[in-house]
């Protein structure tokens, strides 16, 4: 059933005071060049909340999502390191520092990878339903799903209206890395609408790698979502990412294609069988008497997937504006990166000028502290569709304002460290801090006993 006044309400990773550059992403090729560098959380932490601030302004509905409990101390104690929490550290700087970094890593900040969120009018029974993700394919990343878990059931509490599944079951099968793997079309955010799921492997055929790098998507994951969500079949669509781009660095789909409502951005060399795929999808939009797909394809000719990678133009938000004027237009929320690599900013122009698709103006964001991580806009955001009633029953703790914003600026300022080195993170004194930072946050957010340490 359309819902009326549906809105698509982006909910930001707040950047946690931990953001450092650890190597720790095979595939990324962003997180492999910055390695052992210097990060800047401060400066990580203040790019986030301006684009959160930036997309408030321009009258869209803004939420964010807390950080991890970083350092994850416990994490390493599963691991066998004993002793007080000076000691934990340490031995497990010692023993392995990838171990010691991986719990320390700040990469909850993506929430593109949170989870996959399927909006009401697409499930069964009407709710909003969630999966949040399992994340195995990297172990610092695999200790997110447990608190992201926690963070979506107090804030989409409502039974009757959300529905936040356990995460896949841990295990490379059902390797899930979140929306950043799935795009929804639809003729508008509150209709029923066509989901893709887009796979790097599939569990039974061993002959699907890649040569390089590894695979984070499973299809057997990408099913399990659409059980669980209870989507129609005749409207999910499932298509297997190039394993060239893969390899290329693209190590979500994200890297290399988005979409908006109606509108499909993508890279020629993105999926391994582009022709079938577009059919699939405008078949349903179609049917359902809201028009087609319109297709924007970049050409290697407009430029290569090296570009693609290194500018991260398809990481991109595409954001229907709102108001009466600008009815059905769009914007590019885009990475400064983009603007500063020739072909794709003449690819952009040109998008922008041309009528024939519905983005009419084009932003350039500094997200760099995220972007050197491999995390451009669209990584640091989920974006939830919403009806009215829907969003009367979330958590309003984590809905932006100007109130909020500045309380959660000068509480950054107030606490983050404006350098971090792998030095750093074998400090017991600063780990102490960044908990307490983390404990003064779940009071802003009025998120109480959010994570373990307050438990
Ligand atoms: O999973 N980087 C993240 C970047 C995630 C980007 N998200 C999306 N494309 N949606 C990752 O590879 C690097 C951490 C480090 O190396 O310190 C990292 O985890």
């Amino acid at each position: 059933m359309a819902n009326s006044g549906t809105r698509e309400v982006n909910f930001d990773g707040i950047i946690g005071p931990t953001h450092n550059y650890a190597g720790l992403s095979p595939g990324n090729v962003a997180s492999a060049s910055n390695a052992g560098g210097t990060s800047n959380p401060k400066a990580a932490a203040l790019q986030g909340l301006s684009k959160m601030k930036f997309l408030m302004d321009l009258g869209l509905t803004q939420g964010v999502l807390p950080p991890q409990q970083r350092p994850d101390i416990d994490a390493l104690r599963r691991m066998g390191f004993a002793g007080d929490d000076a000691g934990v550290l340490g031995d497990a700087r010692d023993a392995d520092p990838t171990l010691l970094a991986a719990v320390w890593s700040a990469s909850g900040m993506w929430a593109a990878n949170a989870a996959t969120v399927s909006p009401s009018p697409d499930t069964a029974d009407g709710r909003v339903h969630m999966t949040p993700a399992n994340l195995v394919s990297n172990l610092h990343r695999s200790l997110e799903a447990d608190t992201t878990t926690r963070a979506l059931r107090m804030i989409f509490a409502d039974a009757d209206r959300f529905a936040v599944h356990d995460p896949l079951p841990a295990q490379m099968r059902f390797a899930d890395e979140g929306a950043a793997n799935h795009i929804r079309f639809a003729p508008s955010h509150g209709e029923p609408g066509v989901e893709l799921f887009v796979y790097g492997v599939t569990a039974h055929d061993p002959s699907m790698t890649t040569r390089k790098h590894p695979t984070r998507q499973s299809r057997a994951a990408c099913e399990a979502i659409a059980r669980l969500h209870g989507l129609d079949p005749t409207r999910t669509v499932f298509a297997r990412q190039h394993p060239d781009a893969i390899d290329a660095g693209v190590f979500h789909n994200d890297v290399i294609a988005t979409g908006n409502e109606r509108v499909f951005l993508f890279h020629e060399q993105a999926f391994a069988m582009p022709s079938s795929l577009m059919t699939d999808l405008a078949a349903p939009i179609i049917e359902s008497g809201g028009g087609g797909l319109t297709i924007v394809e970049a050409q290697n000719s407009d430029f290569s997937i090296d570009d693609a990678v290194k500018s991260y133009l398809f990481n991109s938000q595409i954001v229907t504006l709102p108001g009466e004027g600008s009815q059905g237009s769009m914007c590019l929320i885009a990475p400064i990166e983009a603007k500063e690599n020739g072909p794709v900013s003449a690819f952009i122009e040109s998008m922008v000028a041309d009528t024939s698709n519905p983005i009419n103006r084009a932003e350039f964001l500094d997200v760099r502290e995220s972007m050197r991580n491999g995390g451009g806009p669209a990584c640091l955001r989920l974006r939830v569709p919403l009806s009215g009633r829907e969003l009367d029953a979330t958590h309003r703790g984590v809905i932006l304002t100007d109130d909020l914003h500045a309380r959660l600026v000068a509480w950054v300022e107030g606490h983050y460290p404006d350098r971090l080195t792998a030095e750093d993170l074998a400090d017991p004194g600063l780990a102490r801090r960044c908990l307490d930072t983390l404990d003064e946050l779940t009071r802003i957010l009025d998120l109480p006993g959010l994570y373990p340490f307050q438990r």
